[in-house]
């Protein structure tokens, strides 16, 4: 970013693979069985290596807000940039 606070496309899309690299990184240290899928099982494993306890109810509930926030951050971003409005 310059001093204008201006970003060109080549660092727009710089800023986005390194976001996807990190997302590539999570998924895949949750993804334990390595079956391209995160599964509720394999989210209450993370969460309890973290200490933190949490029920099968709980998981399913954060993986589809996790995939309904990053849809609405995804859509409320194309919108903005497309018709100049959210
Ligand atoms: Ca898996």
């Amino acid at each position: 970013m310059n001093q204008s606070g201006d970003i060109t496309l080549a660092e727009f899309i710089h800023y986005v693979r390194e976001h996807e690299k990190k997302l590539q990184l999570v998924f895949a240290s949750l993804d334990t069985d390595k079956d391209g899928r995160i599964k509720v099982h394999e989210l209450i494993v993370a969460f309890r290596d973290l200490g933190v306890s949490i029920t099968a109810t709980e998981a399913q509930q954060l993986l589809k807000r996790s995939l309904f926030f990053l849809n609405a951050a995804a859509a409320y971003i194309y919108n903005l940039l497309s018709h100049g409005h959210p």
